[in-house]
């Protein structure tokens, strides 16, 4: 089904591809503005991104488009190293060898995420190791879902199901984002998230099918997970501070309710098949509109979350600075390396 959806959009893409302009038009566009009013230039650059044309990292483009680019592009990639914790905590315990091999490659894969994004964000002129001092210090914002635990095998077949199930919803329209290098990135991560959201939505099913026992362990995975990755998409519009600015930029292209509603139209089939039940007495079919009606979420506990008062972000921070100390000696040894390769080449040219 996601697959489907990623088929049309690859054709879109490419599409996209074909219309981004090469790189000495890019130039001669860039020493033009350095005398061209300011005005004159957010105007050109409105009109190519109504004209769905792609912005490309030497393009003239408003300061504050940039920053919130940087923002949303960083804090998404903070949001798929710490998103590897929660099932990384699992893959010394996987059930059998294959869902270990499964888990790994699916935790490297977030891994693999977070990188192409971190390039995508230094494309806009900030660095990574700012992004990454800004996460460590605890300053920086990643996505609220990933301050839960994992306490059973269960929580790493729910995440895959409605974590990068909601991931994909909400992705899926980034491919289409007005910058290039973010859009391109996002190409690739959702193809890879759809095997994962597979992968877990086939834990789930197992469980389901299985003893009673686990079906209960994954009907609690369910009931612990659904408000949660709710939340993943953000406030509601109307509380929303960035979305109408960011809509216009054309960076998001589905507010934060919309895409809430296609996961939840999206997903409650999915339970149904699996015969569980999801955790909101008020969820029913509106058949005038053709979408679910849910349950009020509570907004008290994703600002906690945001706050740094979730279950797990001491443990989560904690974590990534102890990852970050551990990975000291190989960074220095890269460098070395890399400094020892340069001499060398210099000597050789001398
Ligand atoms: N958690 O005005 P808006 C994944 C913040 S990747 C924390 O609506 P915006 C893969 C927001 O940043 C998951 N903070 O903001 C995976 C802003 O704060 P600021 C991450 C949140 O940017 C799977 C403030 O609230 N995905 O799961 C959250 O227009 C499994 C006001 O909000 C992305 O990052 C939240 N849930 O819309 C990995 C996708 N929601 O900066 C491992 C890209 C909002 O003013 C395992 N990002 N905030 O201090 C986006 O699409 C957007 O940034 C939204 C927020 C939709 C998240």
């Amino acid at each position: 089904m996601y697959t489907q959806g990623l088929d049309l959009l690859d054709a879109e893409a490419r599409r996209e591809e074909g219309a981004l302009r090469n790189e000495s038009a890019a130039r001669a566009e860039s020493a033009a503005a350095s005398c061209t009013p300011q005005s004159t230039l957010e105007e050109r650059f409105l009109a190519r991104v109504d004209g769905e044309e792609k912005i490309e990292p030497k393009d003239w483009m408003p300061d504050a488009y940039r920053q919130t680019l940087i923002r949303q592009i960083s804090q998404h990639a903070h949001s798929e190293i710490v998103g590897m914790l929660p099932e990384g905590n699992w893959i010394t315990r996987a059930p059998s060898l294959q869902r270990k091999a499964i888990l790994i490659a699916k935790v490297q894969d977030e891994g693999g995420h977070g990188m192409y994004l971190y390039s995508a964000a230094e494309t806009l002129g900030v660095s990574r190791d700012e992004l990454i001092e800004q996460l460590l210090a605890g300053r920086a914002k990643y996505s609220s879902i990933f301050n839960y635990p994992t306490p059973t095998w269960a929580d790493v077949g729910a995440i895959g199901w409605l974590v990068d199930g909601a991931a994909i919803m909400n992705q899926i329209p980034l491919c289409r984002c007005s910058y290039g290098p973010y859009a391109r990135a996002m190409v690739r991560i959702c193809r890879e998230e759809s095997f994962h959201q597979r992968q877990g939505f086939e834990i789930m099913l197992t469980l389901a099918r299985g003893t009673p026992e686990q079906k209960a362990m994954a009907q609690a995975a369910l009931d612990r997970w659904w408000w949660p990755s709710l939340m993943m998409f953000g406030p509601p519009d109307t509380d929303s501070p960035h979305s109408a600015q960011s809509m216009r930029w054309k960076i998001k292209r589905l507010s934060n309710d919309e895409l809430r509603q296609k996961f939840v139209d999206f997903t409650v089939p999915q339970a149904k098949f699996l015969g569980l039940e999801i955790p909101d007495r008020e969820l029913e079919w509106d058949a005038e509109n053709g979408h679910y009606r849910f349950g009020a979420i509570d907004w008290r506990e994703f600002h906690e979350v945001l706050r740094g008062n979730g279950p797990c972000n001491r443990e989560r921070l904690a974590a990534r600075r102890r990852a970050h100390e551990d990975g000291r000696w190989i960074r220095e040894a890269a460098l070395a390396y890399a400094e020892k390769q340069r001499r060398r080449a210099t000597a050789d040219a001398a």
